[in-house]
């Protein structure tokens, strides 16, 4: 009756290869999936519930129109019909720069994202939010400074290194690599390899490696420095690499002069010298890498530490060398450049906040939204993200939602945002549709895998959400009226279409910039799916090292390597590498002079600010404040905001708040005891657990909690406690350092 079907999952950034028992149009079992080249069958608890994220009872089967405080069902018809003019008239009224457009982050399918920011486009606009502008904003605005461009996303190549540091990760419950368990256990197994992480809880990783620092939270600066300063006190920088692969180091270096890294590291991390100094000759002299995750990302200080965190791989020579940190092969980007030196950037309304890799960050919607300046944001779009619940300040957010003129939500289930806005249109679920996304990171084969559907669809009225862009698109009249001609070259092969579309654009040249909505219409009308045209134009877009990667693979050069490569694809449902980048990594640096740009003038005096005794002032919390709120952790029992029915959990506990055993004490708390958090932002009453996994002085509340399933509120949102100005200077939320207080209820 049933069958095994293979796919990946889709809860978390690695997309494992998993092979599905379905019956009855069910998924009833998941297992990895050994044939998929990334994973090798490795599969977490997350991708094993996969079935909750599926099939549950909140799942949407129509368009919603918000009528007075309720939704009620409206046909396709009706829904793009106003919502197209809806968008029009606010367009005519007020200029582009009324709408903004939210998703794009998600780690299930990013095809509908292409052709949402195409529709933002169409209606005069660039505000573009995206999830990960609240995580990597500082980490990608360095990187494209270092790299030349924004886009030039590097990564820690973990496996082929011999000492992995694991810095404000905790891999064993995120995992963020490919078969991060598997990585740790080995590493731990391994003589000749060793894990160190730093980290001011004894994180389950932590529990698992050969070296802890556990420095004092917030701290990370004083120990980058001191490590920087440590390194070149020893002379165990690479001096040749430098030479060859590194510019801008003289003008960096003095950064570091005089800087007293013993006194940094035991009074302000609270650390032991010589720990530190073991791992520094680590870091420096044998094939290492760091994996720097969200305890740097959303953390005080990201900026500077994300650049002294490449000053330390480029000056001990671990950049864009094997297991060290490097440059993936990728087909496309996670966004695009939009170096704010560019005086065409554009900037927010109300904060004059620029994009970094093309995306405003979340924190600063609500301002942008709720001010009286003529060209404020009045009509959003959301797909495939949960901003109610996964963007900071709720409370904030949700006025703003209330005050838009629009807001319109794309997804597979009536989730908190879909609750506040005026149109909720149903998508097919990831299962349900062909899609794949752009985290497939690695050097130098380039892994890819379109994921297809392994359920029938379970309303026949949800579609692709690339599909349901390109109606509102249509409906807005966007779409130029195109020959019956590219409909049926596409039904002959990929060949057949590129061809009939070059010759198409050669005689309409003004239509060059809708390639990709010409795609998605007439090819994508042709494949019965509007995601597989895209990838479709994807691949015949990929960069040269792509296409170079791609013959070396043995796809033929020219013409019909799209086509080849496409029926691979189809042919590959656990995936495939589908080139092999040649050149060395340097090569694809965007500096002219391929070379590691390390001097980063803006940050000089942030850097030099960054004194023993500046930092002591500053991680000073008030008396109102005196603990420490970790604002989502990214347990094994939460994921994002994907898995609602509670039942996944089966008796554990995902919504109580971590603390030490000896805050607790001095608290007078009791373990399961019931208290009140209070922060800047609201207060919220919640059980504590006395954890092993806490440090001293922060309190822990899991991310992606507070969902409504089936009409009842689970757990404690955390954004609620979040206010939009515990951020830095990129708007980059602090989500791992909220001053909170905790008090008894009496
Ligand atoms: N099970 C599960 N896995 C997930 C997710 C999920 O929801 N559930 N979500 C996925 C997503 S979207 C993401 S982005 C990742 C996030 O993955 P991680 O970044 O690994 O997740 P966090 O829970 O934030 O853990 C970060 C670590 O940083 C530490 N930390 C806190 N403060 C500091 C500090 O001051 N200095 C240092 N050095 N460390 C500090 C914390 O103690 C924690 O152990 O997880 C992904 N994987
Ligand atoms: N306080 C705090 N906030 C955080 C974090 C934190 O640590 N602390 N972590 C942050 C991080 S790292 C991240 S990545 C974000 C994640 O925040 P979001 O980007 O909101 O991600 P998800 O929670 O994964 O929400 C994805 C939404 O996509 C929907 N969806 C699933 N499948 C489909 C589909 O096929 N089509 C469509 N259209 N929709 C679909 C889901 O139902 C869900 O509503 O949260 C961030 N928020
Ligand atoms: S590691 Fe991520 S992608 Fe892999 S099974 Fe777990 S949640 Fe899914
Ligand atoms: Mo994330």
């Amino acid at each position: 009756m049933g069958e095994w079907k293979k796919s990946s999952c889709v809860l978390c950034a690695q997309d494992c290869g998993l092979e599905m028992w379905v019956e009855d149009n069910r998924i009833v079992r998941v297992r990895g999936d050994k044939d998929n080249p990334r994973s090798q069958g490795y599969c977490c608890r997350k991708g094993l519930s996969l079935a909750h994220y599926a099939h549950n009872d909140d799942r949407l089967r129509y368009p919603l129109k918000k009528v007075g405080d309720h939704h009620e069902r409206i046909s396709w018809e009706q829904a793009i019909k106003e919502i197209a003019e809806k968008l029009l008239a606010i367009r005519d009224e007020h200029g582009g720069r009324a709408f903004a457009y939210m998703g794009g982050g998600s780690t299930g399918g990013q095809m509908e994202v292409g052709l949402g920011l195409r529709l933002l486009s169409f209606l005069g606009s660039r505000y573009y939010y995206s999830s990960l502008a609240q995580e990597f904003s500082n980490a990608y605005w360095v990187d494209g400074r270092v790299a030349g461009k924004q886009g030039m996303v590097s990564i820690a190549d973990v496996h082929k290194a011999e000492t992995v540091v694991a810095w404000g990760w905790n891999g064993w419950m995120s995992h963020q690599e490919p078969r991060t368990r598997e990585l740790i256990k080995e590493l731990k197994k391994d003589p000749r390899r060793r894990l160190i992480v730093v980290d001011p809880r004894v994180s389950e990783t932590a529990e698992r490696c050969d070296i802890h620092l556990q420095l004092k939270p917030g701290t990370d600066t004083m120990l980058l420095k001191a490590m920087i300063r440590i390194i070149l006190d020893h002379g165990w920088e690479d001096k040749g690499f430098i030479a060859e692969h590194v510019s801008g180091w003289e003008q960096t270096a003095p950064l570091f002069d005089g800087f007293d890294a013993r006194r940094a590291i035991t009074e302000v991390c609270g650390l032991d010298y010589d720990a530190v100094l073991e791992a520094t000759r680590l870091i420096a002299r044998t094939k290492s890498c760091i994996h720097q995750d969200l305890g740097i990302y959303t953390n005080r200080n990201s900026t500077i530490n994300n650049y002294m965190l490449h000053i330390l791989r480029a000056i001990t020579g671990r950049f864009c060398v094997e297991g060290g940190q490097v440059y993936p092969a990728i087909l496309f980007p996670m966004g695009g450049d939009s170096d704010e030196r560019n005086p065409k950037t554009w900037r927010s309304v109300k904060h004059g906040m620029f994009p970094v890799l093309g995306s405003f960050p979340p924190v600063i919607f609500p301002d942008e939204v709720l001010n009286e300046h003529p060209e404020r944001i009045r009509a959003v779009i959301v797909s495939a993200c949960n901003p109610l619940r996964s963007y900071p300040d709720t409370l904030a957010y949700e006025k703003a939602f209330q005050a838009l003129e629009l807001s319109v939500c794309i997804d597979i289930v009536y989730n908190e945002t879909a609750r506040q806005c005026d149109y909720v249109l149903p998508s097919l679920s990831y299962m349900e549709s062909y899609d794949t996304v752009c985290f497939n990171f690695s050097y130098p084969e380039f892994y890819f895998q379109m994921r297809q559907p392994v359920l029938q669809p379970l309303s026949d009225e949800s579609k692709e959400g690339a599909a349901i862009m390109l109606d509102l698109i249509k409906a807005m009249g966007f779409m130029p009226e195109l020959p019956e001609s590219l409909y049926q070259a596409g039904k002959e092969g990929i060949t057949a279409y590129l061809g009939a579309m070059g010759a198409y654009i050669q005689d309409n040249m003004q239509h060059a910039r809708l390639i990709p909505l010409i795609l998605a219409e007439t090819l994508g009308t042709a494949l019965g799916s509007v995601n597989q045209a895209l990838i479709v134009g994807l691949l015949v877009s990929g960069s040269k090292a792509f296409k170079a990667g791609a013959a070396a693979m043995g796809y033929p050069e020219g013409f019909s390597m799209t086509e080849t490569m496409f029926k691979d694809i189809l042919a590959h449902p656990s995936g495939m590498i589908l080139a092999r980048f040649r050149g060395d990594n340097f090569s694809l640096i965007r500096n002219e002079d391929k070379k590691l740009a390390l001097r980063i003038e803006e940050l000089d005096e942030p850097m030099r600010a960054a004194t023993i005794e500046n930092e002591q002032k500053r991680l000073e919390l008030p008396p109102e404040y005196p603990l420490l709120l970790h604002s989502g952790l990214h347990h094994e029992t939460v994921a994002n905001t994907n898995l609602r029915n509670p039942a996944w959990n089966r008796g554990r506990d995902a919504d109580a708040m971590f603390m030490n055993e000896k805050d607790a004490a001095t608290l007078g708390i009791a373990d399961g005891e019931k208290v009140r958090i209070v922060t800047k932002a609201s207060a919220a009453e919640i059980a504590v657990e006395i954890s092993p996994h806490a440090a001293e002085g922060v309190v822990y509340i899991r991310h992606g909690r507070g969902l409504i399933y089936n009409g009842v509120k689970y757990g404690v949102n955390v954004n609620e406690l979040v206010s939009s100005t515990d951020c830095d200077e990129f708007f980059n939320p602090l989500h791992r350092r909220i001053p909170c207080r905790i008090e008894k209820l009496s």
